[in-house]
């Protein structure tokens, strides 16, 4: 999708035979000559159909084929919608039109403005809506590496002779900075492919606009939107003590310099140019860029502040015509954020989407010298940035702020407990070493690299980065139930048991350190009852081969097949499952909780409880309701009546284990499924 659609790459390739109606005037001429020329190399040839009618783009054809496109810019909205509306109003089951459509559509537009409608309308058409998405780095490498693997890729592949053994291009681990910069600790965190992987899927599937409305207004998305970015930022505070960092701090004073710098080294193969960097000590400034439709003061950011938190205080969004609705968390995330479902866009504006375009472009807020982005602009590469954690820590303590407020109520006993289900024990039990232990250490995974890059015709191009990873597991729960069998949900979380000074957490505080580890519905039987679930199982990620698509596996390296357990692309990856630790031990409270179901089910169309296939937890069940009806972060999303530390929240149908992450720092292991180790 990163390349022109008529040149293949060389032998044992699937070519589309294009007629000169799909090309630009540029190249017309040559069409058939293009055809001849490489078409009789390839083993399958895909004729297209020609259209009765050529779709027309007036809006989205005036963005340059190299210009970089953003999701945050109104003005690309618009051109997306345009591009959506047409890739969807194709008949159902006309997949040979579909198919002209979006050849004809990628040879006349942006390659990333086509790519992420191709990609949404996919998903949303019913015709279509069960085709994996090509793992989106394969398709665009240059956002997840560093822009010098493409260099030695372009020498590997002029140089390796066919069929000789690939060798794969090792993309060092601090290739963004050194530790003089203490940000630079998180690194592994912020640049890993899996986590961006997951961050740019969600929003695939969870858009804040489009041509449909139905295509937004998914089950709580915005209570989605808000929950799934607190556990990223819960997640991120968790690695930041294990990295002897406090927390992140929200950016909440917009005048302020920005003390963190970032500079990305990453070249955009599309627009062919570097995404800029962000030098320390830099401003917001008003932006106002004719060349993206841009006009936003600092003025305009702070009304739409004091709006949201007027709406958060009084509990009231103030509606177009004046009256009021009582503000839920799946409002507010859509006035925040702002999606189209926002109560009122003219008065709550879209705050976080501009604090993204203002971080953007504050290296060029006039585009005084013709800069475009930076990484905080496209939702695949946000969060490298340190910024981004600190952006969204000024939007999760809005979320937090609403929690604390009188509209949210705080949970009664009957709402926490669960009569007769007492849990005796819970532990996590592993092959690799004690009890209550959890094992971290680095492994080197490759990834294929070739169906991104239009030059390299010799087949595959492997890169080889390093990344965090964890022993597999399990949790072992002993339950007592005394009364008749039931269903109960399983609630796993898991916080560090100290905070940054190694002082005990007031609950009120450690409730938002809590990650989410699992959560599924089993069955209890009557008397004593052993839960065991595996952390592979886990309901917040995908597991290790839809990230990394097994490359080991026949077939799979050069077809570009993606195998079915790719089906569900959203999902935090199952290599971060488990935080960082520490090579001393860093100590965590493992939290079990057994609910009472009757005020978790949900009534689902098939009427089956929740399935963990999916990484249902932060990324919800495609076309169902979210499977769990109680609030999301449930029972750690609000502040509690009462107790004051964690011991003190505890029932009979909770536990609490004491656990140590210990990390192995060295040797960094090798992928065991690398094609090549
Ligand atoms: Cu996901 Cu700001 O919403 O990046």
């Amino acid at each position: 999708l990163n390349e022109p659609l008529i040149y293949p790459k060389g032998d044992n390739e699937t070519v589309f035979q294009v007629t000169e109606e799909f090309l630009d005037e540029d190249y017309q001429n040559n069409g058939i000559e293009i055809n001849n020329r490489y078409g009789d190399k390839a083993t399958d040839v895909i004729p297209l159909k020609n259209l009765k009618r050529l779709p027309e783009f007036p809006k989205a054809s005036k963005l340059p084929k190299d210009a970089e496109f953003s999701l945050f810019l109104p003005s690309h909205q618009e051109m997306a919608k345009e591009v959506m509306e047409v890739l969807l109003a194709v008949p159902e089951n006309q997949l040979q039109d579909l198919l002209s459509t979006c050849a004809y559509s990628r040879m006349h537009l942006n390659p990333q403005l086509f790519n992420y409608c191709f990609s949404v309308a996919l998903m949303h058409r019913p015709d279509t809506k069960n085709v994996p998405l090509q793992n989106h780095v394969e398709t665009f490498p240059s956002k997840f590496m560093n822009s010098q693997v493409f260099g030695q890729a372009r020498e590997a592949a002029a140089l390796q002779a066919k069929g000789s053994p690939r060798i794969p291009i090792i993309i060092p681990r601090d290739f963004t900075a050194t530790d003089l910069d203490v940000e630079h600790r998180l690194a592994y965190f912020r640049e890993d492919i899996g986590v961006n992987l997951h961050h740019w899927h969600w929003h695939l599937v969870y858009p804040f606009s489009a041509p449909r409305r139905e295509m937004v207004a998914k089950d709580r998305r915005g209570e989605l939107f808000l929950y799934m970015h607190q556990q990223i930022i819960a997640r991120y505070n968790g690695e930041r003590l294990n990295n002897m960092l406090s927390r992140v701090k929200k950016f909440s004073n917009w005048s302020e310099a920005i003390p963190e710098a970032y500079y990305p080294k990453l070249d955009n193969l599309t627009t062919s140019r570097g995404w800029p960097p962000r030098q320390a000590g830099m401003k917001w400034q008003d932006l106002d860029r004719p060349v993206d439709n841009l006009k936003l003061t600092l003025g305009d950011m702070m009304r739409w502040r004091r709006n949201v938190e007027d709406a958060i205080s009084t509990g009231f969004a103030v509606l177009p015509d004046g009256s009021t609705q009582p503000l839920d968390a799946d409002t507010l995330g859509n006035m925040v954020e702002a999606s189209i479902l926002s109560p009122n866009p003219q008065l709550y504006g879209a705050l976080h989407n501009n604090g993204h375009n203002f971080t953007a472009y504050i290296h060029d807020p006039q585009h005084r010298y013709l800069e475009s982005t930076s990484v905080m602009a496209d939702e695949a590469t946000t969060m490298r940035d340190p910024f981004f954690y600190r952006w969204h820590a000024f939007v999760d303590d809005l979320y937090q702020k609403y929690k604390e407020s009188e509209s949210v109520t705080r949970y009664t006993r009957s709402q926490l407990d669960n009569p007769g289900v007492q849990i005796t024990n819970a532990r996590i039990v592993s092959d690799s070493g004690p009890d209550n232990t959890l094992n971290t250490f680095w492994m080197q995974s490759d990834v294929e690299l070739s169906k991104g890059l239009d030059f390299s015709e010799r087949g595959s191009v492997l890169a080889r980065f390093t990344h965090l990873n964890h022993r597999d597991f399990r949790y072992e729960i002993d339950v007592m139930n005394s009364g008749a069998a039931r269903l109960t949900t399983v609630r796993i979380f898991m916080a560090p048991s100290v905070d940054e000074r190694n002082l005990p957490w007031i609950l009120n505080d450690q409730r938002k350190m809590f990650i989410e580890m699992d959560k599924f519905v089993t069955t209890l039987n009557g008397g004593a009852n052993k839960i065991v679930r595996s952390s592979t199982e886990s309901s917040v990620t995908i597991p290790f081969e839809q990230t990394f698509r097994d490359l080991s596996r026949p077939g799979d390296q050069t077809s570009g097949e993606l195998t079915s357990t790719s089906f569900c692309g959203c999902g935090w990856p199952q290599h971060m499952l488990v935080p960082k630790g520490t090579e001393a031990g860093a100590q965590y409270d493992l939290f079990v909780m057994l609910s009472n179901y009757d005020l978790d089910s949900v009534n689902n169309p098939d009427g089956s409880p929740m399935t963990c296939k999916e990484a249902s937890s932060y990324c919800g069940l495609k076309d169902r309701l979210y499977p769990d009806r109680r609030s999301m972060g449930y029972p750690f999303d609000r502040p509690s009546r009462d107790a004051a530390n964690l011991q003190d929240f505890l029932l009979p149908n909770m536990f609490k284990q004491d656990v140590r992450i210990v990390l192995q720092n060295s040797p960094v292991e090798i992928n065991p499924r690398n094609p090549r180790n």
